[in-house]
C-alpha cells in the first residue's frame, strides 16, 4: 500500500482525502471480519492481521491526529426514541415519551409505556384480556434497564400492572422473577391491590365462544391486516368492531436523552392456553433483552418460538456482532424458521429492536407484524415489518 501524504502537504484537505483513500483500502480488508460501531477491535489502528502495514500506517498517521478522532467518533445516536410491537403501540408510546421528552430514563418511560396498556381493556394485555382454558386471566411481564437489572412475573393473577411488580422485584428483592401465587403475594405485600378477578366483558364473550369447542389452537397473528376480521381467538383484530384500537402483547424499548436503554414485555399470553402456561414475554432473553452497550430487542407471537431460541438475546447478540437491527431481527426469525420451515408456516413471531445509535428494525414470520415507532415531533409513526413469508 502506497501512502502519498507528502505530496499535498500545503493542504490539509489532500492530504486529508489522500490518507482515507488508503485507509479506505485497509477498512475493506477488514469489512469481512465484522467491522462494526461497538467493539473496540475494530478501529484501523488495532487491526494487526499485517504488522508491517500497521506499523507504517500508525506512523503516518499520528502527526494528523484529526484523522485518529474522526475514527474514533461514534455517530451521533438519534435520541429519545420510544418503539412498540404493533399499530397498538401507539398507545405505550404516548404514555413513554412525555417521561423521554423532560429527559427522563428511558426505564421510566417503558413502565409508563406498560401501565398505559394494562389500563387499557383489550384481549391480550392486562385483566382484561381473554383467560386461560380455565377462565382466569394470568399475567406476564418483565423489565430491564440499561445496568442488566431486570424482574419479571409469571402466571400471576388479580393484579392491575404486572409490570410495576416485575419493577419491584428488580428494585427490592435479590431475585429477578416470582410467578404464581408467590407473585401475587409479593405484590399484596407490596400494597398493589386484589383485583376482583372477574373478567371483563369482551373476554367473558370470547370465553363462551371458546367453551363450545374448547379447543387450544392458536393463529396466526396478523392483527395488522385483519381489520375486518371478527372474532378474537386466541390473538386479537387491530380494531374490535365498535372501530377501537385492539392488539397484541406489548414490547417496548427506550433510549433516552442519556443515551440509556431499558425495554419491557407485558401480556395475558396466548388466549385459552393450559393453566400455568407461560410464554415468552417474562422470561429475559426470550419476550425482552437489554444489554446498554449494543441494543434492545422484544418480540410477539407464538411464544414457545421465541423461547426455544432464546429469541431476543439473540437479536441482540446479532446486533453486537455488527448486523444492523432488521438484520438482527430476520436472523434470529430465519434461525426460529431453519429447523422446521413447514411447521413455521403456522405460526406468528416478530422481532423489534433498536442498537445504540438509535437506528431500530423489525422482521417477522408471518406479513401483518407492525411496529410504532415515536421519536422528534413525538408522534407514533407506524412501519409495517418486512416478513419471512409474504
Ligand atoms: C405469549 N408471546 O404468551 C405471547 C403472546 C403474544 O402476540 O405475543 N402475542 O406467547
Amino acid at each position: 500500500m502506497k501512502f502519498h501524504i507528502f505530496i499535498d502537504r500545503n493542504s490539509g484537505k489532500c492530504i486529508f482525502e489522500k490518507i482515507l483513500n488508503n485507509l479506505g483500502k485497509y477498512f475493506q480488508n477488514f469489512t469481512n471480519t465484522n467491522l462494526n460501531p461497538f467493539s473496540h477491535a475494530n478501529s484501523p489502528f488495532t487491526m494487526s492481521t499485517n504488522r508491517r502495514s500497521f506499523l507504517r500506517l500508525s506512523a503516518f498517521a499520528l502527526p494528523f491526529s484529526g484523522i485518529n478522532q474522526l475514527f474514533a467518533k461514534t455517530p451521533l445516536a438519534i435520541k429519545p426514541l420510544v418503539i412498540s410491537t404493533w399499530d397498538s403501540g401507539q398507545i405505550s408510546n404516548a404514555a413513554a415519551w412525555p417521561v423521554l421528552e423532560k429527559g427522563g430514563r428511558a426505564l421510566d418511560a417503558v413502565e409508563q409505556a406498560a401501565i398505559a396498556i394494562e389500563n387499557d381493556i383489550n384481549c391480550c394485555v392486562g385483566l382484561g384480556g381473554n383467560p386461560d382454558r380455565d377462565g382466569h386471566v394470568t399475567l406476564d411481564a418483565c423489565i430491564m434497564d440499561e445496568k442488566s437489572n431486570c424482574g419479571a412475573v409469571a402466571f400471576l393473577e388479580r393484579i392491575k400492572h404486572p409490570i410495576s411488580v416485575a419493577r419491584k422485584i428488580m428494585e427490592t428483592t435479590p431475585h429477578v422473577f416470582l410467578a404464581g401465587e408467590g407473585a401475587q403475594q409479593f405484590a399484596l405485600a407490596n400494597g398493589f391491590k386484589l383485583e376482583s378477578g372477574r373478567l371483563s366483558p369482551d373476554a367473558a364473550e370470547e370465553y363462551k365462544k371458546w367453551l363450545k369447542k374448547a379447543e387450544y389452537k392458536p393463529v396466526i397473528n396478523i392483527e395488522h391486516k385483519q381489520s375486518k376480521t371478527k372474532g378474537h381467538g386466541p390473538f386479537a383484530p387491530a380494531r374490535l368492531d365498535d372501530g377501537s384500537f385492539n392488539h397484541d402483547t406489548m414490547g417496548t424499548l427506550a433510549l433516552d436523552a442519556q443515551g440509556n436503554l431499558s425495554g419491557m414485555c407485558t401480556t395475558s399470553g396466548m388466549g385459552f392456553k393450559m393453566r400455568g402456561r407461560v410464554g415468552d414475554s417474562p422470561i429475559i432473553g426470550a419476550g425482552l433483552f437489554v444489554d446498554n452497550e449494543v441494543g434492545a430487542a422484544t418480540s410477539s407471537g407464538q411464544g414457545e418460538e421465541v423461547i426455544r431460541v432464546c429469541g431476543t438475546h439473540l437479536v441482540v447478540e446479532f446486533m453486537r456482532s455488527g448486523l444492523s437491527p432488521e438484520e438482527a431481527c430476520k436472523k434470529a426469525i430465519e434461525r426460529i424458521i431453519k429447523p422446521n420451515p413447514e411447521r413455521a408456516k403456522t405460526f406468528q413471531v416478530g422481532f423489534i429492536a433498536v442498537n445504540k445509535l438509535g437506528q431500530v428494525g423489525a422482521y417477522s414470520v408471518q406479513k401483518g407484524f407492525a411496529y410504532t415507532l415515536t421519536t422528534g415531533d413525538g408522534k407514533g409513526k407506524v412501519v409495517e415489518s418486512k416478513s419471512y413469508f409474504s
